[in-house]
């Protein structure tokens, strides 16, 4: 209960917000967003893994306020990409299955996009791929379908994981998969990996699916997923999350 009582006020006194990490287009190099992660840090403690604050920020009904904290930095953060000028497209933001079931969701972002006069094809909501597959409830799925019309990109986070069906996949008008990490993990060294990865993107391929590869931490890595066809990577071998105010000299390194 302390440590609920400390992620509470850590939310409210800015303690906690997003750190970003880069996402690169196997075809250019270039990045073509960044994914916000929540980070908690901690005066004392250090870094407090989300694996750790989010449970308790769950508890305490804080996990809607968590969303609005995180949702507010990194559309910030698109304005000080445009503002400074470089090229990054999206900001990918993750909501959990509890933000997902409310029913004012859609809205409070549009009212984000449109409070920083954003068009919504610069955020990019990520979703669980267990959120789709086990039969989502009504709230969930017209949550999902009213973000795609606003024009926001939908990506299947942990793609691999669950067991989204592909007509899930065609309903809530999924754009990219994120394959997840176990996919990835010595790809290079492994067949059996090249035969999942492969299998993977035939299918994100005939469905006219994008694909990431999450959790790229070799550039053997790298380089095997862009040869098989992989759209993006993300991952440690690209650059670890790193805070809001190293994201644009970090761009302006990799052009
Ligand atoms: O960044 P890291 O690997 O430590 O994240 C651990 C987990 O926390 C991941 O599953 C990630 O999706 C989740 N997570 C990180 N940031 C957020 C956030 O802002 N909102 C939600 N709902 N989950 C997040
Ligand atoms: O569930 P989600 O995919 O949103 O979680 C992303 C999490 O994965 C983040 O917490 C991030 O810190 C972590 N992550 C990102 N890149 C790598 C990587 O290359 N290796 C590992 N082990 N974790 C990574
Ligand atoms: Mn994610
Ligand atoms: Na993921």
């Amino acid at each position: 209960a302390a440590f609920a009582d400390a992620a509470c006020e850590a939310l409210e006194n800015g303690q906690i917000g997003p750190w970003f990490q880069p996402q690169i287009s196997t075809d250019t190099g270039k990045v073509t967003g960044f994914e916000a992660l929540a980070r908690w840090n901690h005066p004392v403690r250090g870094m407090v893994s989300p694996a750790e604050f989010l449970p308790a920020l769950e508890q305490a009904s804080r996990l809607e306020r968590l969303g609005e904290v995180i949702l507010h930095g990194a559309l910030g953060m698109v304005k000080s990409w445009d503002a400074a000028g470089i090229d990054a497209p999206t900001v990918g933001v993750n909501f959990a299955p509890d933000e997902l079931r409310n029913p004012q969701l859609p809205e409070r972002i549009e009212w984000e996009l449109d409070r920083f006069g954003l068009a919504p094809e610069r955020l990019t909501v990520e979703i669980l791929e267990t959120v789709v597959s086990t039969a989502p409830d009504d709230t969930v799925a017209r949550n999902i379908a009213a973000l795609s019309r606003l024009g926001c990109r939908i990506d299947l986070d942990d793609f691999g994981t669950g067991h989204a069906s592909i007509s899930s996949i065609r309903r809530f008008d999924v754009q990219r998969l994120k394959i997840d990490r176990s996919f990835v993990m010595k790809v290079d060294r492994d067949p059996e990996q090249q035969r999942m990865i492969a299998t993977i993107l035939l299918m994100a391929e005939q469905l006219g699916l994008d694909t990431l590869a999450e959790g790229v931490e070799t550039a053997g890595e790298h380089a095997m997923l862009g040869q098989l066809g992989c759209g993006h990577v993300q991952g440690f071998g690209i650059a670890r999350p790193m805070p809001p105010e190293r994201t644009i000299d970090w761009v302006r390194a990799h052009l």
